[in-house]
């Protein structure tokens, strides 16, 4: 493969690689365009510098071989344009400066010309970049791939169910004003040729709390300050509902109803039109309207002491609106709200709520009301991605999917609860599967072709995995355990038996010290977790509540018999005849993720991994301390020196074969003997040194890309045309 005129070669220690030239003058100026070819690989200070210089040239992707590195600018750059995208398009990886496109372009490649699925995940801190790096990879495939009219209509809709899931499924939080609430995995399906034909997504553990809590700083889901600022006066009449975010309690316990950086007024107009463009119809919108409104009132709702000292509720407007926008019996649901029944010895009775149990139930519902309402608009939405296929009957054929992998990054923050716990685990989880496909994998096959190697030491995660996920002895069990024990189990109680059984773990620390004192940075209701991305408190508050996620049966029953069609989808009458406890959430979250793991390792996997330069959401600001911490815990290092002492390419023998076997004559037309000698015989024609290859049990290993470019370029000078097709398949890094 010849060089165009403004591209060279460069490298240290013998890796080389194309870049422009252009970069190539001004390499002090930005640093290197890929780790591999840092001289000095093994300094996390010269690391950091690279990062630090490409940052401050705007440049904010760095790859490590195939896995790219991306710092949040936090300002928009001009590198998203359609003519960026054109320039990305069946470009070989390594040779266009590194971008969020040519991971998107290489992964698409892959798919079509391995018939492969793929998935991208995408993984880094809240804040670091990942949901902004998942829209631009669908923007670039609803852009650059090819579609018919009928699959317009998907590719809209696919880029139209962004606004909509985040709308109701992220919030401002301390760490990103646009930070995911939610997890999301979305499979873009492709047809033969290479045309969305459809999607599917997979929503994971909404933190629903926050719909009736929020700390200070924060707020609530997008879509109420969005309705409320974007809304039409007659439609907020409609829905009793007044254009002052200030009038809700749900709203303003985070004391900042607006951003400067989120204009809600806008946001409510795109998200109008994104609904029409998913298919939803007008009675679905305002059924849903419905439901965003009750919350509002809901979370009005006020109680008070009768006159005979039960709770009753002393905000009757709120009821009426609740009545009506619930579609529910005005009466029961009073009732429903300040009473619970209790079956004694067959016979039903009604027991008055206290003040306490009555808000809690009150904020239990408006928790059910929304997040089941969530659950629903996803299910809603893959109807509407759906691959039909009387419509797209020329479709017929093989299809595979690209999977985009978005969840909740890695929290910290002053108090952490079961939110922050669940999302930190879900962190773990897929730190974990990073390191069982890079770097364990990678020195697994070594070891199994039989290829000397020097291991690189990694630290694996898998032991904070097994504490929180053990059977019986793990954390989530133990959270079980004590929520379903008969007696006053307390989140106090939970406590204690974590101490019994984690006691001592390297990863679990309380207050008790193991001489009998204190220990001062651990409070005594919470504990803490050491996490691969860092130590954090939790406090135990909450967690038995949270994990129970109970509504009375009496609300249950009433929402039943709602006439919102979507509340009438989402409540079934089932649920409150069954005797069956449902499973705790922890439980169904630690589940999900599993299936999510399954499904991520049952296809070939490529890597984002974000970063984010500091902690105050600004432009042009490099903390280095901060870069540095994650840099070591997202194992970018470790990875480097796995990818540098190792081999570029690798590939099975007949596959190296089939492809090269013209460049020798012992070896064309067709090789009669062993593969393995086919090949030898191959490269030493091919005048490969011996520090350049290994021969494995079944794959030849080559040390550096240059090998194989002097190969291609041999092959395109023999057979231009041949080359030319076969260019675009061969996947670099691999
Ligand atoms: P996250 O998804 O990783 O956090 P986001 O993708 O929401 O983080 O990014 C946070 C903010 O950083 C965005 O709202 C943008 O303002 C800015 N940003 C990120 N990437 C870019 C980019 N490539 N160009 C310009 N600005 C960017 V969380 O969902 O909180 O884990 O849970
Ligand atoms: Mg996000």
């Amino acid at each position: 493969m010849s060089l165009p005129p403004h591209w060279k070669e460069v490298g240290g220690e013998g890796r080389v690689h194309r870049v422009m030239e252009s970069t190539l003058t001004a390499r002090d100026r930005v640093g290197v365009q890929d780790f591999v070819l840092l001289e000095n690989y093994t300094s996390e200070a010269a690391f950091i510098e690279n990062l630090r210089r490409r940052f401050g040239e705007k440049l904010i992707y760095t790859y490590i071989g195939s896995v790219l590195v991306s710092v949040n600018p936090y300002k928009d750059l001009e590198i998203y344009s359609k003519a960026h995208m054109e320039r990305y398009r069946g470009v070989s990886f390594y040779e266009i400066s590194p971008h969020i496109y040519a991971v998107s372009d290489n992964t698409y490649r892959a798919m079509r010309t391995e018939r492969r699925d793929q998935c991208i995940l995408i993984s880094g801190e809240s804040g670091a970049g990942k949901t902004e790096a998942s829209k631009k990879i669908l923007q670039y495939y609803a852009t650059t791939c090819p579609v018919t009219d009928h699959m317009s209509t998907i590719r809209d809709r696919l880029l139209q169910s962004n606004p909509v899931l985040e709308a109701f499924g992220n919030a401002k939080t301390l760490r990103n004003d646009n930070s995911s609430r939610f997890g999301k995995y979305m499979d873009v399906q492709f047809d033969f040729r290479g045309a969305p034909i459809g999607g599917h997504i997979l929503n994971y553990l909404l933190e629903k709390s926050r719909v009736v809590h929020q700390n200070h700083g924060e707020r609530n889901f997008h879509i109420f300050y969005q309705l409320l600022e974007g809304g039409e006066q007659d439609q907020l009449s409609k829905l009793g509902l007044e254009r002052n975010a200030q009038k809700y309690h749900y709203l303003v316990k985070g004391c900042c109803p607006r951003v400067s950086s989120i204009n809600d007024k806008n946001d409510w107009k795109t998200v109008r039109k994104a609904l029409i463009v998913i298919g939803f119809h007008e009675e679905e919108v305002e059924d849903l309207l419905n439901i965003i409104a009750s919350v509002l009132h809901l979370g009005n709702t006020q109680f008070g002491e009768g006159e005979d000292g039960e709770t009753q509720i002393t905000t009757e407007p709120q009821l009426t609106y609740l009545s009506k926008l619930l579609g529910v019996d005005g009466p029961a649901l009073r009732e429903a709200l300040t009473h619970k029944k209790l079956t004694a010895k067959g016979e039903e009775m009604k027991s008055p709520l206290s003040f306490e149990q009555a808000v809690a139930a009150r904020d239990a519902l408006a928790k059910a009301v929304y997040g089941r309402a969530f659950t629903w608009l996803v299910a809603k939405i893959n109807q509407s991605l759906a691959f039909k296929d009387e419509v797209y009957n020329s479709s017929k054929g093989s299809s595979s999917v690209i999977g985009l992998l978005d969840i909740y990054g890695f929290e910290v923050f002053q108090h952490n609860s079961f939110e922050q716990f669940c999302i930190n685990y879900c962190n773990e989880k897929l730190q974990q599967l990073f390191i069982k496909l890079t770097l364990k994998s990678e020195q697994e096959e070594y070891e199994a072709e039989g290829i000397t190697w020097e291991p690189v030491k990694y630290f694996d995660n898998k032991i904070i995995c097994d504490l929180v996920e053990e059977k019986h002895k793990g954390f989530i069990s133990i959270l079980d355990e004590e929520c379903l024990r008969p007696g006053e189990p307390s989140d106090i109680s939970f406590l204690e038996k974590l101490e019994d059984t984690l006691g001592g773990h390297a990863h679990f620390v309380t207050h008790k010290l193991a001489n009998g004192k204190t220990r001062k940075a651990v409070g005594r209701e919470e504990f803490r977790l050491i996490h691969y991305a860092g130590e954090v408190n939790y406090t135990v508050n909450g967690f038995l509540d949270k994990n129970t996620d109970l509504l009375y049966r009496n609300l249950k029953e009433v929402i039943c018999q709602s006439d919102n069609q979507i509340l009438s989808q989402c409540f079934h009458r089932e649920e409150v005849t069954t005797q069956k406890r449902p499973e705790t959430a922890a439980t169904q979250f630690k589940n999900s993720l599993a299936k999510l793991i399954e499904i991520l390792m049952s296809k070939e996997p490529s890597y984002v991994r974000c970063i984010k330069p500091n902690d105050a959401k600004q432009s042009g600001r490099f903390d280095e301390a901060l870069v540095r911490h994650q840099v070591k815990y997202l194992g970018l290092m470790e990875n480097l020196r796995v990818r540098r002492a190792g081999f570029a390419y690798r590939r099975r023998y007949e596959a190296f074969l089939q492809r090269y076997k013209s460049l020798c004559p012992g070896t064309w037309p067709n090789w009669q003997g062993r593969l393995a000698d086919g090949v030898a015989a191959l490269v030493q024609h091919l005048g490969y040194k011996p520090e350049e290859y290994k021969l494995g049990k079944t794959k030849i290993f080559i040390r550096f890309p240059k090998t194989l470019f002097t190969t291609e370029d041999a092959l395109e000078a023999r057979r231009p045309a041949l080359a030319l097709t076969l260019q675009t398949s061969w996947r670099g890094y691999r």
